[in-house]
């Protein structure tokens, strides 16, 4: 079947319309090449797990678990490393900007033995280190509390027996550990994020004592002060899971108690709310109690499915809350998707590409809006909001591709092909 052509631009083409656009928003008082400047500054965290549909390199045998799912078998999936890392170099080749990475504890680097969970160590990311460093990135970090067998129950840190409370609180340990060695070593702090599964598919009848026993798991995790220029920590929510439907642990409630009591960032997955609950009102509201957000920006359809990012409603919120409140320097903005029923180097650069676009979106916000509400008209607020969709911020951001050495509107797509065809396709299952 042939591929359908990409809409590529010539250079002449993205200058010209770059050069009107830019005298359209200078008449609106807006500087294009500051919100360039300004969107270059912002570095997204690239999920590692996108590559590999959560799979890790544990080579357990154990599938995936903790209410969470993949679908689609599109081939190609990263199955090393070496893998992993040279798609992930393909993805960033396709992305303007200097981001991060963001890794699970089981895509540590084992050498064919059998490490535990509660026994993993720095060495065993150093490659990734080494790589991140390479290419002047830092790193983000997960423990990871899902896919084992300590975890097949659906509970961990709020588990009733000790002993695998226990087993998960020294990987909690151990991961933030990690963390600290991998922000010490790129020089740039590590956000260490703890999400959990823990839950009941069916409606409980003690909803107090889990989260009593959760609380005690984590005072005993972060027990142990890191220094904050090399390490923080964040605490993630959720509604539901697949097997949690009725009950989840650590709910919103749960972990914006605990952030604002403890000073710990608060994780904001925008899948895990209800369907038509959105994250971006939440920015402004949380951020008055707790230092630092981490997002997880994510696209839920008709659940928490994990979708690739589009440039939609939800996501132009987001950064129009943290633009417009000057929130970015307090949020550490990471993807969480997982699509693998497409190209997913494809996926990467469509969600980490779109998050940007929205960025930029914001930064070229004229500053009409908000005089306007500040003088009461709220005709004049909704009209100019609605006039602002068609400025011509997509000449902004070809320019800014170019700009920045990557490639302009779908030309990327030719290298995701080129890659696939030379690489990804040439792999087995
Ligand atoms: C699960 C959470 C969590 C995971 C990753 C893999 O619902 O969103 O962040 O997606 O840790
Ligand atoms: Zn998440």
């Amino acid at each position: 079947m042939k591929k359908p052509s990409v809409m590529a631009k010539s250079s002449k083409s993205i200058d010209s319309s770059y050069k009107l656009a830019q005298i359209r928003y200078a008449d609106l008082g807006v500087d294009t090449e500051t919100a360039m400047t300004q969107l270059a500054g912002i570095p997204i965290s690239l999920h590692c797990w996108q590559g590999d549909d959560v799979g890790g390199f544990e080579n357990s045998g154990e599938g995936l678990s903790g209410g969470i799912a993949v679908t689609g078998n599109y081939p190609g999936k990263a199955r090393t490393p070496e893998e992993l890392r040279a798609d992930l170099d393909q993805a960033l080749a396709l992305i303007p900007g200097k981001h991060r990475l963001n890794l699970h504890a089981f895509y540590g680097e084992f050498g064919g033995k059998k490490v535990d969970r509660d026994a993993i160590r720095p060495e065993h990311f150093s490659n990734w280190i080494a790589w991140a460093k390479a290419n002047g990135m830092g790193m983000d970090f997960n423990p990871t509390c899902f896919a084992h067998p300590k975890a097949a129950e659906g509970f961990t840190l709020s588990h009733p027996k000790k002993a695998i409370r226990d087993f998960w609180i020294r990987h909690c340990i151990a991961s933030r550990e990690i963390g600290a060695a991998m922000g010490k070593a790129l020089g740039s702090p590590t956000v260490t994020n703890v999400w959990i599964p823990d839950g009941y598919k069916d409606t409980p009848v003690d909803r107090l004592a889990p989260r009593q026993r959760l609380s005690d798991s984590l005072d005993q995790i972060f027990e142990k002060k890191l220094n904050p220029k090399h390490h923080l920590d964040a605490v993630e929510c959720k509604l539901f899971g697949i097997g949690s439907e009725s009950y989840v642990v650590g709910s919103h409630e749960f972990y914006m108690g605990y952030a604002i009591k403890n000073q710990k960032l608060l994780c904001l997955d925008a899948g895990h709310f209800h369907p038509t609950e959105g994250i971006a009102d939440k920015l402004t509201s949380a951020l008055m109690y707790v230092p630092e957000i981490l997002l997880h920006v994510s696209r839920g359809v008709r659940w928490d499915s994990d979708h690739v990012v589009i440039l939609d409603d939800a996501l132009q919120s987001i950064a129009a809350e943290l633009v417009r409140n000057k929130l970015l320097a307090r949020t550490h903005i990471g993807l969480d998707f997982f699509d693998a029923s497409i190209n997913r180097i494809a996926a990467w650069t469509i969600g980490t590409r779109n998050t940007l676009k929205a960025l930029l979106i914001a930064l070229l916000e004229p500053a009409a809006l908000r005089e306007a509400e500040k003088s009461g008209d709220y005709t004049a607020r909704l009209a100019l909001m609605e006039e602002t969709k068609s400025l011509p911020w997509g000449a902004v951001w070809d320019a800014y591709c170019e700009k920045q050495n990557v490639p302009v509107s779908t030309a990327w797509l030719d290298q995701v092909r080129a890659y696939e065809k030379a690489v990804t396709s040439k792999r087995g299952s």
